[in-house]
């Protein structure tokens, strides 16, 4: 028999986890929609808690002793994601709503940068939220946006990338993991080629954070986004990593408190980094909180995720297949805990509710990923996403419900 090798006790790491006791529709919750958001951890319910409950004050503007402690707070936290993500300054990180939020800021601030017959490539395997700010942008300035293909399995075709590639090239944004198949992109080998001629990268990090601890130096990404929600932490927060040089360029996204240097009806000077683009009061309670969800996950350990999951995924991965008639969606060597799969002539829509009468959350449907649904030609698909908390008691419960459900709907 195959030795495992898990390194974490995922029955002692389950009580972490509060909503994991309850139950959905008379059944024990069996929670595998984690890519689409992760669940919460006590200490960091605890976080929000404490902050609400102790020290709730507008940060960066008052003298008063609270509003020191959640200013001093919300930095530690900066600090938190400045030294996971291992950006070499401070001052490149900033805190935003989420990866929507920081696709938009420099997706707007490149307006000025692009010229008319200029070109940014995107993937074919890309969220919505990574292609429809670039759409803007193109209309905008009359830019042109490429596409690098993908295969059945889910996988880009770098020898088309090397030929989209050209002086032309102004920009290229591709996400290091697919939120629709769970492929891991290969993006040193993207950025270092987009480099080449002279194109900054965008790489879209929200679905590799919960997996994996990015490196923005060692990659040499211009610019890293993600959401803490999906890294166990709590909605309405995220980070753009910026290079300094690039943060520097791009022009503020929005305007008001806080982004300002001095303001006279005739003319405003703006703050530098990060403050330039964090208008408005911030998400202070989420950001803080983002701080307590590193300081969780990285307790238990990013290798120690990455190998559980990937048991998870093995096993889920058989167990699915030996229902007859399920094809499973991204089938690349190198993925993630996320099988997308679909019952034959079943509508994902009609599985997804049956599961979850029985307990089990999934994701159905075209997981704001329409052109990966186009190229497989299918409406939608069923999206079970793992995380290091799930078991694979759990995976045979999913596996049970998805033979009933094809009983039920044949
Ligand atoms: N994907 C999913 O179920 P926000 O909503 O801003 O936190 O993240 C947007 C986003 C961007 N890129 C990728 C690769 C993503 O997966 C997501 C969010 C969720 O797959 C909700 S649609």
């Amino acid at each position: 028999m195959q030795k495992e090798i898990t390194m974490l006790d995922v029955h002692k790491i389950r009580e972490d986890f509060p909503i994991l006791k309850r139950e959905v529709n008379g059944k024990p919750l069996v929670y595998f929609d984690n890519a689409a958001t992760s669940q919460t951890p006590q200490v960091v319910i605890d976080t929000i808690v404490e902050y609400y409950s102790n020290y709730n004050a507008n940060i960066h503007r008052g003298v008063h002793t609270l509003s020191q402690v959640a200013t001093d707070a919300y930095e530690l936290a900066r600090k938190k994601v400045q030294e996971h993500f291992n950006a070499q300054h401070i001052h490149e990180i900033i805190l935003t709503s989420g990866t929507t939020h920081s696709i938009n800021i420099v997706a707007t601030g490149f307006t000025n940068f692009l010229s008319k017959g200029d070109e940014v490539i995107v993937s074919a395997l890309e969220h919505h939220s990574n292609i429809v700010p670039w759409q803007m942008l193109c209309d905008r300035t009359g830019a042109v946006l490429k596409v690098i293909p993908m295969n059945e399995d889910g996988e880009l075709l770098m020898d088309v990338y090397d030929d989209l590639l050209s002086d032309k090239t102004k920009l290229v944004f591709v996400n290091h993991i697919s939120n629709a198949l769970g492929t891991i992109n290969p993006i040193e080998e993207i950025i270092g080629k987009a480099h080449k001629v002279g194109a900054a990268v965008l790489i879209d990090g929200a679905q590799s954070c919960p997996h994996v601890k990015p490196d923005v130096q060692a990659l040499d990404a211009d610019f890293y986004v993600a959401s803490a929600h999906k890294l166990c932490g709590p909605t309405g927060v995220g980070l753009l990593y910026g290079k300094e040089e690039w943060l520097n360029k791009l022009p503020p996204y929005q305007g008001g408190g806080e982004m300002i240097d001095q303001v006279t009806f005739e003319k405003t000077t703006y703050a530098g980094l990060p403050h330039k683009f964090e208008a408005g009061t911030p998400n202070i309670c989420g950001g803080i909180a983002f701080g307590a969800a590193l300081d969780y996950m990285n307790s238990i350990g990013f290798d120690n995720i990455a190998s559980y999951e990937n048991e998870l995924l093995e096993y889920g991965t058989k167990k699915l297949l030996e229902i007859e008639g399920l094809k499973i969606y991204g089938t690349s060597k190198n993925k993630t805990s996320v099988i997308s799969f679909n019952l034959e002539n079943i509508h994902p829509y009609d599985v997804g509710t049956i599961v979850d009468k029985l307990g089990i959350a999934v994701r159905t449907g075209h997981h704001c990923a329409q052109p990966i649904m186009d190229f497989y030609k299918i409406p939608g698909t069923i999206r079970a996403s793992f995380s290091f908390y799930n078991t694979k008691e759990e995976i045979d419960a999913l596996v049970e419900a998805v033979k009933k459900a094809k009983m039920m709907l044949s």
